[in-house]
């Protein structure tokens, strides 16, 4: 964690109004360092401030070149509409108008501004957030639909391809570098047992047999903010918007918000599907998006809750092997732990599969 002074050292070197500012950390998002920056006077006005992880994103120049165009992109958009609450954060350029800064030490700091009086949720708590939740989950991908995709640069490639996933897990387990893996036993046992379903489903996806579009690829209800009102306004953490298939925003949702126990729950009792969160969520997914929604897409809504489970339990599972090298944590089995609770809401999705393509089939 880097000391107050360091924090206002760096955020000297943006466009910013004043530094009568106080810094907190902020502990979500298992990737960058981040921190909330408020001004003194007038409160709540601030900034978001993040140190970015330099190795999970290999050029940071392209990756907020992207960013930049998006928000602008929707903030056009925005512009010319009367009856939406959707808003869009601003990148903060630095005082000689680049979008990163990048200090004497390498590392590259970005600047975005805060948008006041909102806040998220680390779960989808009730009904009404989960319909937010999927309304502007859906919104979001219409207001990219005309998004000129030739200027986005991927940030991380294959990024839900499960094939490539999939390879890298059987590398690195043959490697078992840390000797974890006699650890991680059963856990292993059952990606094997579940891979050939899945890379049926990831085969499916790549032939094209679903539209690619544009999409946000980590959508964790904490990447939605809310208002005083709790009515959804913005979405966040644009760093993975790249092409792919909507079904990998959908699956991804439910996978963290209809979860009735956080990723990392030790008590595995309390992980289980809420069924009335998922019904929720998909009602607001599918009025934002029933203009464009193919029958594939809608045909498939339910497998991707289960696929975007198993791929992200794969890559928590990857990197517990690898020796936590990717995700941040805080003890030393805490990948293991977000696997075990992937794999047991993988359970619990399998288990409700029939109830849940009953919704989808009643709602659209
Ligand atoms: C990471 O940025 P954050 O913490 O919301 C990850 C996602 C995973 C998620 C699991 C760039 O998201 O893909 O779904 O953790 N982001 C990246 O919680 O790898
Ligand atoms: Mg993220």
């Amino acid at each position: 964690m880097c000391s107050t002074t360091h924090l206002l050292e760096t955020l000297k070197q943006f466009k910013v109004k004043s530094l009568d500012v106080k810094i907190e950390t902020v502990q979500e998002g298992h990737i960058h360092n981040s921190y909330k920056v408020l001004h003194n006077s007038p409160p709540n006005i601030g900034y978001f401030l993040q140190k970015i992880n330099q190795s999970v994103f290999k050029d940071v120049e392209k990756l907020m070149t992207s960013i930049d165009l998006v928000t602008k992109h929707i903030s056009h958009k925005l512009d010319k509409l009367t009856d939406t609450r959707f808003s869009v954060f601003k990148v903060i350029p630095t005082k000689d108008d680049k979008l990163f800064y990048k200090n004497s030490k390498n590392s590259q700091w970005r600047l975005y501004s805060l948008l006041p009086e909102t806040h998220s949720f680390q779960k989808m708590e009730t009904q009404e957030i989960a319909y937010e939740c999927g309304k502007i989950q859906g919104q979001f991908i219409n207001l990219l639909s005309d998004f000129p995709v030739q200027k986005m640069y991927t940030a991380i490639p294959n990024f839900h391809n499960l094939e490539k996933r999939w390879e890298d897990f059987q590398s690195i387990l043959q490697k078992d570098s840390k000797n974890r893996a006699k650890v991680a036993i059963d856990e292993i046992d059952f990606a094997f047992q579940k891979i050939d379903t899945f890379l049926k489903l990831h085969h499916f996806i790549e032939e094209g047999s679903v539209p690619k579009r544009l999409i946000h690829n980590d959508t964790k209800c904490n990447n939605v903010l809310f208002d005083i009102n709790n009515k959804a306004i913005a979405v966040i953490d644009l760093d993975t918007v790249m092409p792919g298939s909507l079904l990998f925003d959908f699956g991804d949702a439910i996978r963290t918000g209809a979860n009735t126990a956080s990723e990392d729950e030790k008590n595995l009792q309390k992980v289980t599907l809420d069924l009335n969160l998922f019904k929720s969520y998909t009602k607001g997914f599918l009025q934002s998006t029933s203009a464009i929604l193919t029958q594939n897409e809608i045909s498939h809504l339910v497998s991707s809750t289960h696929y975007m489970t198993f791929i992200i339990g794969l890559r928590f599972l990857t990197d517990y092997l690898d020796g936590d090298l990717y995700y941040k944590t805080t003890y030393s089995e805490h990948n293991l732990i977000r696997t075990r609770v992937q794999w047991k809401f993988l359970q619990k999705l399998e288990k409700n599969e029939k109830e849940m393509h009953k919704i989808v089939m009643d709602l659209r």
